[in-house]
Parts: C-alpha cells; structure tokens; sequence
C-alpha cells in the first residue's frame, strides 16, 4: 500500500467504524500505520497547560547545558545560523488522536548534539519551557534521526498554539514529550521526571507499545 491507498483506506474504516460505533477498533484493526488505540484527525488540536507564553523572537533565546562539553545559548539568529534539516513524520497524542505527514523544519538534535558534545556520563534528558513545562527522555531516545527543533510546521512558521517560536518533535514518542515553547534543555547522568511524568504518565512514552501510563 502505498501513502496515499492507506489514507483512503483509512478513512472508509473511520467512517464505517463511526456509524458502527466502535471508532477505535475497527479503525485499527484495518491501518498498519496507526499505533494501538489511536484515531487519525486531519485537523491539528491543540494541547497544553492553557498558558500560551507569547516569546518575541527578539527575546526568544535556547540555553543548552548541564553534562555537556560545550554549553551554549542561542538565541534567534544562533538558531536559524545551524544547518537547516527538515522531516516528514506522524504525531501520536496520547488522548488518542494521532495526525499523519507533518512536514518539520527546524534544527536536528544530531547538530544540537554535535555543537554542545554531551559528556559520556550524559544518559538522560529533561527540557524546560517557557509555560515552566517539563518532560523527560534517554539521551538514545533523542538520537534517531528524526528528531529535531522545529519552528515550522508544513512550510509555515509554528504558530505560538503549538509551540512556536521553537518546539521539539520526537516522533517515536507520544507528543506530551515534545516540548512547546522550548527554553532549556539540559542533559544529565540521571533521570529527572518531567510535568506529566510526576502524574503518572509513562516514563517512555511509546506509541506502538500502546505505552501510556506509568
Ligand atoms: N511547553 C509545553 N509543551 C507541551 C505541552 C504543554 O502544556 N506545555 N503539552 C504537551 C502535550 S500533553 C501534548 S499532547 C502536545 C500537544 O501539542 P499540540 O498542542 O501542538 O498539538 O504538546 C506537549 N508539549
Ligand atoms: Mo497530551
């Protein structure tokens, strides 16, 4: 199947799962490209804290540090000065709506990491926010390829609803670990939980593991 028969067949599942009213089973069962106990939506919710910090990118700035070789603080045009890499990916939320073929641009976490060089005591990850929002991840988790910085979202800038100027986007993860509205990120030798990790989310956080609560 390719991208576009899988959308389509997709669909007809909804539709049928719909009026059968039984939304989430059916509508696995027929799409391999849906992780368990999700629903496809082509619209893009919005989820957070309810506090939408309003960063003016004059005042936008990142701070990279703690068991790192070189922290780093960027602000706007440090940030836009990294190699550019964009990435096509799904968005899996955990209230169950997942959203296919996000186009993100932004900077990877490879570069990220190439520039502050994490020491190899660095085993874990917790991000900050403008909004005082935590999450937590493995240092691996944050390796794979495509995962990044983003500041668009399909050739527009991230808008301030979704996290712009600056989120992160882990697309192996539920989406309550990309951080919005990105301020620190801080590299570590332990683990510290993050905002819904303390109340009782999943610590990993994925998806194909229908892997929702701790
Ligand atoms: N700073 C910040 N980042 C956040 C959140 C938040 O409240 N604050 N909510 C998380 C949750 S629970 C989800 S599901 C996603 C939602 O992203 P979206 O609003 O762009 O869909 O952002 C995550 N990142
Ligand atoms: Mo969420």
């Amino acid at each position: 199947m390719d991208q576009n028969d899988r959308l389509i067949k997709t669909k007809e599942n909804w539709a049928k799962a719909r009026r059968g009213g039984e939304e989430r089973e059916v509508f696995y069962e027929g799409d391999d490209r849906l992780p368990p106990g999700q629903h496809l939506v082509e619209t893009w919710p919005v989820l957070d804290l309810g506090q939408k910090p309003d960063i003016p990118l004059s005042e936008w700035s990142l701070t990279i540090g703690g068991a790192v070789t070189t922290p780093a603080t960027w602000t706007w045009g440090d940030f836009l000065a990294q190699p550019q890499f964009k990435d096509v990916s799904d968005f899996h939320c955990v209230t169950s709506w997942s959203r296919y073929d996000n186009e993100w641009e932004g900077v990877s976490f490879k570069q990220l990491m190439a520039v502050v060089q994490p020491l190899p005591s660095a085993k874990f990850i917790l991000f900050k926010s403008y909004d005082d929002y935590t999450t937590n991840l493995p240092l691996l988790a944050c390796q794979d390829d495509d995962v990044l910085l983003t500041y668009k979202w399909n050739g527009r800038p991230l808008t301030k609803e979704h996290g712009g100027p600056v989120r992160m986007i882990i697309p192996k993860r539920y989406a309550w670990k990309g951080a919005k509205w990105i301020k620190e990120i801080t590299f570590s030798d332990h683990d510290e939980k993050g905002f819904w990790e303390v109340r009782g989310y999943s610590n990993s956080a994925l998806p194909w593991q229908n892997d929702r609560y701790g």
